[in-house]
């Protein structure tokens, strides 16, 4: 049932049947990406606009660009935990938080970091973060297993503070200018004289926050890079729940282009279970490997999530 429908017009055949699908499941995994909180103006990664479009991965979400230059690293993430500080959870949010609420056998398995789902009241015990939290901290001290949740400090340490004068640092032309200059690490002398105030000196270890229990390790963020093993506890959960039952219903993977490891496994995992797969995305390239017994629904997450879901939570703002 992939649709070729405009953005955001939805077939009523397709969602008449996917709710009825919706509606009889007992067993439902939720699979969500950056594309889920695109409308609450944060950044994806790889599609237009994507952080990795003008980032370079590896300078700055890999355990080897933290040693190497943990300044660098640290003013990207300062960056993200400000941005998503900023932003608000979408309707989408609240949608799913909701469904999350209302169906018993339910497991959100999301990628992203940004805080969104938890602060539109997703209820925890549903939530799996696989890519760990934007606004957790730990030392990186071998011998020290310090580790810090719900840090909202923001910036994180004095000297990370976004070197923005006279411009409000939330405005679109500031955060573009911001990470541009972050992601080439740019010099006074190189930027043009409008991008002057955006300079970003390179940040010394000793002015990065350190770790408050051993005094010796730097803290870095409490993300999952590439190269780095998923929080365990979140990948034995996740298995014992989809290996638990019999069967899977449904599987919705909203707003991800499903290309990263093992987390995009999760969706095949699923199918093998039994699961009908429906995905929401502004791209048809990203929904691979649709049978027709699959939803496409094309569009913003925002628009579509609500809509599809309506007719078990009903009209949720
Ligand atoms: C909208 C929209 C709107 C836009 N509405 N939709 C098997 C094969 C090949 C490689 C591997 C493999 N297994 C493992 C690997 C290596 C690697 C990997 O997968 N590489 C691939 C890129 C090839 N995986 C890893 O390294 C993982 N670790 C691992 O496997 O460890 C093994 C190990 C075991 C034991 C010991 C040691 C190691 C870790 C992966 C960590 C990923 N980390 C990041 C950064 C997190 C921190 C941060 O935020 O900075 O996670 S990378 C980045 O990608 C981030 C995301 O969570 C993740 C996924 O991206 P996502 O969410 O899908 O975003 P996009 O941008 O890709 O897609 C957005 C989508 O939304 C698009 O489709 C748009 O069209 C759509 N969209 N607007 C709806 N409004």
């Amino acid at each position: 049932m992939a649709s070729t429908a405009a953005p955001s017009a939805i077939p009523p055949a397709d969602l008449e049947s996917f709710s009825s699908r919706l509606k009889s499941s007992t067993r439902i995994l939720a699979l969500l990406g950056a594309g889920l909180s695109a409308a609450s103006g944060l950044p994806t990664f790889r599609g237009a606009g994507g952080i990795w479009r003008t980032h370079d991965a590896m300078q700055l979400a890999t355990p080897e660009a933290f040693d190497t230059d943990p300044g660098l690293v640290w003013q990207f993430y300062n960056y993200r935990r400000h941005m998503a500080l900023a932003a608000r959870p979408n309707a989408a949010h609240y949608a799913l938080a909701e469904l999350s609420g209302r169906k018993e056998g339910f497991l959100t398995l999301s990628q992203n970091v940004d805080g969104l789902s938890q602060r539109a009241g997703h209820p925890l015990e549903k939530l799996q973060l696989l890519h760990g939290n934007l606004f957790d901290v730990k030392c990186t001290d071998f011998y020290c297993n310090y580790v810090q949740q719900n840090n909202y400090t923001d910036p994180i340490a004095p000297a990370l503070a976004i070197p923005v004068e006279g411009t409000d640092p939330t405005s679109f032309e500031a955060r573009h200018a911001v990470s541009s200059a972050l992601l080439e690490k740019k010099t006074r002398k190189e930027l043009d004289i409008a991008d002057e105030s955006i300079y970003l000196p390179s940040v010394p270890a000793g002015d990065l926050p350190h770790c408050p229990e051993c005094k010796r390790g730097l803290l870095r963020p409490g993300v999952v890079w590439f190269g780095e093993a998923l929080p365990g506890k979140t990948i034995d959960t996740v298995n014992q729940w989809i290996m638990d039952s019999k069967k899977i219903d449904l599987i919705l993977v909203i707003g991800t282009s499903a290309k990263v490891y093992p987390a995009a496994g999760y969706v095949d995992m699923a199918r093998s279970k039994g699961a009908r797969v429906a995905v929401v995305n502004t791209e048809q390239g990203d929904a691979r490997g649709l049978t027709k017994d699959d939803w496409f629904f094309k569009g913003d997450a925002a628009i579509i999530v609500p809509e599809i879901l309506k007719g078990v939570i009903g009209d949720v703002r």
